[in-house]
């Protein structure tokens, strides 16, 4: 279910992921790895302060892995902690606990030289609607957890749950809420199902998958529609899909409002394989 940014909702989204980043020692941000710049919300760093910030590019498995590959290196060059994950699976949450583990070394030496009790870290999860948040916490929590109870000395009892002994993780994740940039950024956040049904229309949606798949993966609709796709416009391979599917209205025309809508889905689910909306740079 898609959030409608209203004013109002974005004004609490901001406050609360403000309020609990004050409770953690890190952040994680969960990216769609099939656009992790435009999943990306590039206020969190200040809205978080100096709090350190993981990024996880989760629904790797829906994503080129070569250009996952190249993201996470991308943004290793760029001094980010990035790291790929299937929350399905739980493929990547090993690398997660070690970068969690990482990344708070630094501060627990600074709490032993002030004499300070080292406690496990404590981490909270955010990220846009739909990216897999609650699914991560599931996967890095797996089946051994244990909520350890409201924390005396914290505001409004938040709950946390204890991953494998070391880490301490908020059981709510923060809703943020996307930001569209550019007219192509809504796109990729409507066919990623981020941004809600009513903002876009299902053709829209569909004709620009059409447009990326022909630029980048044409081998993806002569696979699986048999379209030879140079030269055609997207509104054309469009009417093609719905003629191979059969996707007929009366009178014999193609039904393009299902026919995208079939699309979307297709490419929501993986069906049309591994694909990377988002380009380096
Ligand atoms: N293929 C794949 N699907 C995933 C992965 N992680 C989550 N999903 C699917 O993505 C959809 C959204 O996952 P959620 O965990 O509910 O996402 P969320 O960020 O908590 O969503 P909201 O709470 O609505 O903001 C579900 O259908 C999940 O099964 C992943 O790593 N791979
Ligand atoms: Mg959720």
């Amino acid at each position: 279910m898609a959030v409608n940014w209203f004013p109002g909702h974005m004004v609490k989204a901001r406050r609360e992921i403000r309020e609990n980043a004050t409770l953690v020692d890190i952040v994680i941000e969960i990216l769609d790895a099939r656009a992790p710049r435009s999943t990306s919300n590039p206020d969190l760093p200040e809205l978080v302060k100096k709090k350190p910030i993981i990024r996880v590019l989760n629904k790797s498995d829906l994503a080129d892995p070569e250009a996952t590959r190249r993201f996470v290196e991308h943004f290793s060059a760029e001094g980010l902690t990035a790291i790929s994950m299937d929350s399905l699976t739980g493929k990547g949450s090993r690398e997660v606990l070690q970068a969690i583990m990482d990344t708070y070394q630094p501060l627990a030496e600074a709490l032993l030289k002030r004499r300070a009790r080292v406690r496990p870290p404590r981490v909270m999860v955010v990220g846009v609607p739909n990216v897999g948040k609650s699914s991560f916490l599931n996967a890095l929590v797996g089946k051994k957890a244990a909520k350890t109870g409201a924390k005396p000395g914290i505001t409004r009892g938040r709950q946390w749950i204890r991953v494998r002994g070391d880490v301490e993780l908020l059981d709510t994740p923060g809703i943020m809420w996307p930001k569209v940039d550019s007219e192509e950024q809504g796109l990729k956040l409507a066919l990623l199902a981020v941004v809600g049904e009513k903002a876009y229309h299902d053709e829209e949606i569909a004709l620009y998958l059409l447009k990326v798949l022909q630029a980048r993966n044409p081998q993806i609709l002569w696979k699986r529609y048999q379209i030879e796709v140079p030269g055609l416009k997207a509104a054309e391979i469009l009417q093609l899909v719905g003629t191979r599917r059969g996707y007929l209205v009366k009178g014999g025309t193609v039904d393009t409002a299902k026919t995208a809508r079939v699309l979307i889905e297709e490419f929501r689910r993986g069906n049309l394989g591994a694909i990377t909306l988002d380009e380096i740079g």
